[in-house]
């Protein structure tokens, strides 16, 4: 199948990207996003999310003329929906004593609405949203259908899932492998065709409930490991040992790979499209409900790290450095780094927290100190939060200089222990009882 056009629907942290690198590669392509202030933002030329490369590969786009941006689609050739699918914070599923997360699925409900006045025979629809199993036949095609066309034989329909890392985007949307999961053959086909157009990777097909599987089993896969990761910082702590030399050992065996506990598990992706599954089958995920309840539960042993490592949290001016979820990305979302600082303040500590790449970030109950030092300055103990390249480049004498606070917190493994003692600092450090 050959593409003219391609209508890219929601500008966030996928749709942005790809909707650039298909124009980048001579496509014309309407961007959709229905919050005009982003719209505005792109259309000065502006980006709204911070991304390595993604600002100039935007402006590449538009500069060629095959990229434009808009609240509305127009008739195309093919239709790719990449709306967020968070869940709901107001509703839970119930079963036995377990209490789990639905998905929101109404971003991409008005996605495939909105797409239905210009659907027309021939077209493809290519579904990229994390969604739950079985969202592709029993949701999008019933939607589609309204139009009076049918899915896989009046126009193609696919799930393909994004797979990229935040901070490598451009690079993974290009070399990862790209599963293609058609509601037919001939639908998987058309997909197919569609990335290649950029993707150097292998591409593989498969029918459109595998594809939405493979998409929440390798995130649940991390999840699971991270919570394991999770679960030996805290025998590690109860048995005087160090979690991270442990994990080096351990992981000198050819068939183990443990992951880092860290402070929790953050993010749009991980934390998130575990419950998917459980949605699905509560009865069936015993094992993937408790892993999110043990990352979930990690943000409270942080806190009580701190309390143990300062003595007591009252009245404490605590310097927290980094908020986003994972090193090096401006992203806040389901950050754990901001869970623990809101516990740190109800337990009577105040917290400035120190943010550099969202140092505007508004939110609710959080501090922003202006800079650095700002955060430093006047605070008792320094808690390093995320391993933002910056933060462990930091030197003792950096800190020396900024703070009389001589305590820290890494729960990161971002610093050398033995340098910051010898510099006189105490440090206490996630997963380490010795
Ligand atoms: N984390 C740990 N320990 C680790 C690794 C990660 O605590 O050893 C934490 C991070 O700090 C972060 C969270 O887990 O809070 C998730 O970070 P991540 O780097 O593991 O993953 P994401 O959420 O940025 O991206 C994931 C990726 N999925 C997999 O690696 C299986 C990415 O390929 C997906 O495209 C993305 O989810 C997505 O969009 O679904």
């Amino acid at each position: 199948m050959k593409f003219n056009k391609i209508c890219v629907l929601g500008l966030g942290y996928i749709g942005l990207p790809t909707a650039s690198t298909f124009a980048a590669h001579g496509v014309k392509v309407l961007g959709v996003d229905v919050n005009p202030n982003i719209v505005d933002t792109l259309r000065r030329g502006d980006i709204h999310i911070h991304e390595p490369g993604l600002r100039e590969t935007y402006k590449t786009a538009l500069a060629s003329g095959n990229l434009t941006v808009s609240t509305k689609p127009e008739e195309a050739d093919a239709f790719l929906i990449a709306v967020p699918t968070p869940f709901l914070d107001d509703k839970f599923g119930e079963y036995e004593d377990r209490k789990y997360k639905l998905a929101d699925m109404r971003a991409v409900i008005s996605a495939a609405e909105a797409i239905l006045p210009f659907l027309r025979k021939g077209n493809l629809v290519v579904l990229e949203s994390t969604s739950p199993p079985r969202t592709t036949l029993e949701l999008i095609a019933p939607i589609l259908a309204r139009s009076g066309l049918q899915a896989g034989r009046d126009f193609y329909l696919v799930y393909s899932p994004e797979r990229v890392l935040p901070g490598q985007i451009l690079r993974e949307l290009i070399e990862n492998a790209r599963v293609i999961g058609g509601v037919t053959p001939e639908s998987a086909q058309a997909g197919a065709d569609l990335y290649s157009i950029f993707v150097k990777g292998e591409i593989v097909k498969t029918d459109a409930t595998s594809a939405e599987m493979v998409k929440l089993m390798e995130n649940t896969y991390r999840d699971v490991n991270i919570a394991i990761a999770n679960e030996f910082a805290r025998l590690a702590d109860k048995f005087g040992v160090d979690v991270w030399e442990a994990i080096r050992l351990a992981n000198r065996h050819p068939r183990v790979k443990i992951l880092s506990p860290g402070p929790g598990v953050g993010g749009h992706c991980i934390s998130v499209d575990p419950w998917f599954f459980v949605e699905a089958a509560p009865e069936l995920t015993p094992l993937i409900y408790n892993s999110r309840r043990v990352n979930d539960a990690q943000p409270h042993f942080v806190v009580e790290l701190v309390r143990r490592t300062l003595g007591s949290l009252k009245g404490k001016k605590i310097a927290a450095l980094g908020l986003s979820y994972k090193p090096d990305v401006d992203d806040l979302r389901e950050s754990p780094a901001t869970e623990v600082i809101l516990e740190l303040q109800k337990e009577g500590a105040k917290v400035k927290a120190w943010e550099p790449f969202k140092p505007d970030a508004n939110l609710p109950g959080i501090d922003m100190a202006a800079g650095l030092d700002d955060a430093l300055k006047d605070s008792n103990a320094v808690v390093l939060l995320v391993r933002h390249t910056d933060f462990i480049n930091l030197k003792p004498s950096d800190l020396a200089a900024a703070t009389k606070a001589r305590i820290l917190v890494d729960t990161v493994n971002g610093w050398d222990p033995d340098e910051w003692r010898s510099a006189g600092f105490q440090i206490g450090r996630l997963g380490v009882g010795k």
